[in-house]
């Protein structure tokens, strides 16, 4: 059913914010109709039943392209230790890190899996988003990282929530492969990519490219399986050292390279010229209280476009909060609100290939949020504040 939205202070996003102060938009459940400042409504649109915003912020709703909110346990206790004096090397062997993460989710059910990522999902969803991007790569075998992606596609029934998967069986090198990483790769990473895709649950494929996982040699190998089955591909990539990740993510066409505290110059100018966004995930930096800032004034100088995601995970950003990543970045490492606002929506969709969402014009999907605000960079000026007031999911208005 068709609806007009009105007395809407609309944030297009299209060049930069396009506000449009006393805005409608015409939508139905196929996408968004007509959007515009109401004065100039056409004919057509004038009699379809009204929602007001009240003079409220409207914009896209937004976009977490990249977290792994399906996992079992959590990591509380290791926090407690380490703020207690333990080393990492001491919370690891008392069975700590991300191990026990692995070690909780291949014990965890599918179900117990869906209620927990439910949780993170609805405080995402709360938070603004009406698209969230989910990783596996806490199962690392080929049963588990299956299971793990079959639990991410649940969510998105299970919520009004559009679910993009990732399958990142590169994550990290389980215990019973302990020095034998290639071999990993070979048994584990690329036949899982297999099956996933063959159950139709891969939309792209990830891995963390880092001296404490995979090379750039063993990364390359995943990425031929993954273009071989027509995916595309993303990289965890300079987040703890410099080893030009984001330069081998950009040969592939990458559509995101990740993190990048330590990319150089090289990599900025391989990425602008693939056209591989940035995504910038300031709740890790802030966890690890990392010192190493990303190059935001290069990326923006090379044109390098940026996008900001939550990360969510229970060891480096136990954060659920888009509005929080976005205070983050601009407070951290000066993103402008503005970018920050293209970093959750216009970037985050180009940053998942997902060129129907993200702005607020005719033919986009019909996602929006309408806030408790009054102009869009109170998003990321305020910390720890629940604006939204609702949100609009494929047309239709949800609480
Ligand atoms: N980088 C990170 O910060 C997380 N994964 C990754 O590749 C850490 C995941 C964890 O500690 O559970
Ligand atoms: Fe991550």
């Amino acid at each position: 059913m068709a609806i007009l939205l009105t007395d809407a202070t609309l944030a297009t996003m299209v060049g930069g914010y396009g506000l449009i102060p006393d805005g409608a938009v015409a939508m139905d459940e196929t996408g968004i109709l007509w959007a515009g400042a109401q004065a100039d409504l056409p004919s057509q649109y004038a009699s379809l039943p009204r929602h007001s915003a009240k003079g409220r912020l409207v914009t896209p709703a937004l976009i977490d392209c990249h977290s792994h909110i399906v996992f079992g346990g959590h990591r509380a206790a290791e926090f407690e230790m380490r703020l207690n004096g333990a080393s990492y090397e001491e919370v690891a062997r008392a069975g700590g890190g991300i191990l026990s993460t692995v070690t909780a989710t291949r014990a965890a059910s599918e179900d117990d899996l869906l209620t927990a990522a439910l949780s993170r999902a609805d405080q995402i969803i709360a938070g603004g988003a009406a698209t969230i991007e989910i990783k596996s790569g806490y199962g690392l075998t080929l049963a588990d990282e299956l299971k793990m992606l079959r639990v991410a596609r649940a969510v998105g029934r299970a919520r009004p929530v559009h679910v993009v998967t990732t399958h990142l069986a590169a994550h990290a090198i389980p215990p019973e492969y302990k020095g034998r990483a290639d071999a990993y790769i070979d048994e584990v990473a690329i036949p899982s990519l297999h099956a996933a895709h063959a159950e139709g649950l891969v939309d792209a494929v990830d891995a963390f490219c880092e001296g404490i996982a995979f090379s750039p040699t063993q990364v390359e190998r995943l990425f031929l399986a993954a273009q071989a089955l027509g995916l595309p591909v993303k990289l965890h990539a300079e987040q703890l050292s410099d080893l030009k990740g984001a330069a081998l993510a950009a040969r592939f066409n990458a559509l995101s390279a990740d993190h990048l505290e330590y990319l150089a110059q090289d990599g900025i100018e391989a990425m602008a010229a693939s056209g591989t966004v940035a995504v910038i995930l300031p709740g890790a930096f802030y966890t690890l209280r990392e010192t190493q800032m990303p190059p935001i004034a290069a990326l923006r100088s090379a044109g390098v476009a940026m996008a900001l995601a939550t990360d969510c995970n229970p060891g480096s950003s136990p954060i659920t909060s888009l509005t929080l990543a976005m205070n983050m970045a601009c407070t951290l490492f000066r993103m402008t609100p503005l970018e920050a606002l293209q970093g959750t929506t216009t970037h985050a969709a180009r940053a998942l290939g997902l060129p129907d969402r993200g702005s607020i014009a005719a033919g986009q999907r019909a996602d929006l949020c309408l806030w408790d605000a009054q102009h869009p960079a109170e998003l990321s000026y305020r910390i720890g504040a629940t604006q939204l007031h609702s949100r609009i999911f494929g047309g239709q208005i949800v609480a």
